[in-house]
């Protein structure tokens, strides 16, 4: 049976900014999941620490808000133990691609089947506006102060996943609903590891990635008949570095997933019975 909007709704007041780009990726998320036919129970949030991270509380599903930066490895421990479910990170672009980068990366590697929402506003808003590990060459902020602003190159997340080997990796915005609740659907129905990166205006801090702003350079990747099929293509998009900013699918594949390489001969770990004498026997062996 489908799950109703009502269904979906959070048992806590939100305490996100006025105008801020959060409200947008939620709401796709209960459009995403009301129109999709997966049961209530199979679903389960992971977060890390961040305005992005507080998204359990404000939708009613089974949810883990965890240490920053460490959202992915508790989702690949729940689809690892149990493969009925449907793993959904969500996770800032401070959180995934600073201290959790090394786990996307390898996440993306190992192909976990599951789905990755990188709300990326290009700075850490809930810490109150330092420059992110996503903020652009010359972005100023209280860590980053001009001159030069921000002196390095942002983290391309979407390049990364592609590169690591994500066997789906869009990009949408917060600001194109009927985009984004598309793009979750896709990701959340996908067999592997799914990653959506969402352009989200933080209105509070960033003051150069505005509504406006992605209003004004954001592109359907159709529009130039872009083939998702191919990684090449997808990376060289994903390279592309002028004024007008692609969104919508850049690649789509397949590979093997990390649970058909690790299997347990008695099925999956949430059916794994340990033998309990067994390990008393081992554990004794070990301490004699
Ligand atoms: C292990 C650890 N490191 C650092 C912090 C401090 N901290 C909390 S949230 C955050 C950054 C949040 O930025 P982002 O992930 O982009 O989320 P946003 O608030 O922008 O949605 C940081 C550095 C922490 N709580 N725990
Ligand atoms: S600080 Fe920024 S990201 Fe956080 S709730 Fe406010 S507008 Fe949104
Ligand atoms: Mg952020």
């Amino acid at each position: 049976m489908s799950i109703t909007i009502e269904q979906l709704e959070g048992p806590q007041k939100i305490t996100w900014c006025t105008g801020c780009g959060n409200f947008g990726i939620l709401a796709a998320l209960k459009k995403a999941i009301v129109s999709l036919d997966i049961p209530h129970h199979q679903y389960v949030l992971v977060s890390g620490i961040g305005c992005s991270g507080k998204i359990p509380h404000y939708i009613n599903l089974n949810s883990f808000h965890i240490l920053h930066g460490r959202p992915i490895p508790v989702a690949t421990g729940l689809k690892m133990a149990n493969h009925d479910l449907r793993v959904i990170v969500h996770t800032g672009d401070g959180d995934c691609l600073g201290e959790g980068l090394g786990h996307f990366i390898h996440a993306a590697r190992r192909n976990v089947d599951i789905a990755v929402f990188l709300h990326n506003n290009g700075v850490n808003g809930l810490t109150k506006g330092q420059f992110s590990p996503a903020a652009p060459r010359g972005y100023v902020s209280k860590t980053s102060p001009p001159p030069p602003g921000s002196p390095m190159e942002p983290v391309n997340g979407i390049a990364h996943a592609i590169v690591a080997g994500a066997t789906f990796v869009a990009r949408g915005y917060s600001g194109d609903q009927k985009m984004l609740t598309e793009l979750m659907k896709q990701a959340i129905t996908h067999r592997g590891f799914a990653v959506v990166e969402i352009l989200q205006p933080c209105v509070t801090w960033n003051r150069k990635l505005t509504w406006r702003y992605f209003n004004e350079r954001t592109y359907p990747l159709e529009e130039n008949g872009h083939d998702a099929t191919s990684r090449e293509k997808a990376l060289a998009k994903a390279l592309e570095n002028g004024d007008r900013i692609p969104i919508g699918a850049f690649y789509t594949g397949e590979a093997p997933l990390l649970a058909d390489g690790l299997s347990l001969p008695d099925g999956r770990l949430r059916d794994h019975r340990t033998d309990l004498a067994r390990l008393q026997e081992l554990l004794e062996e070990k301490l004699v």
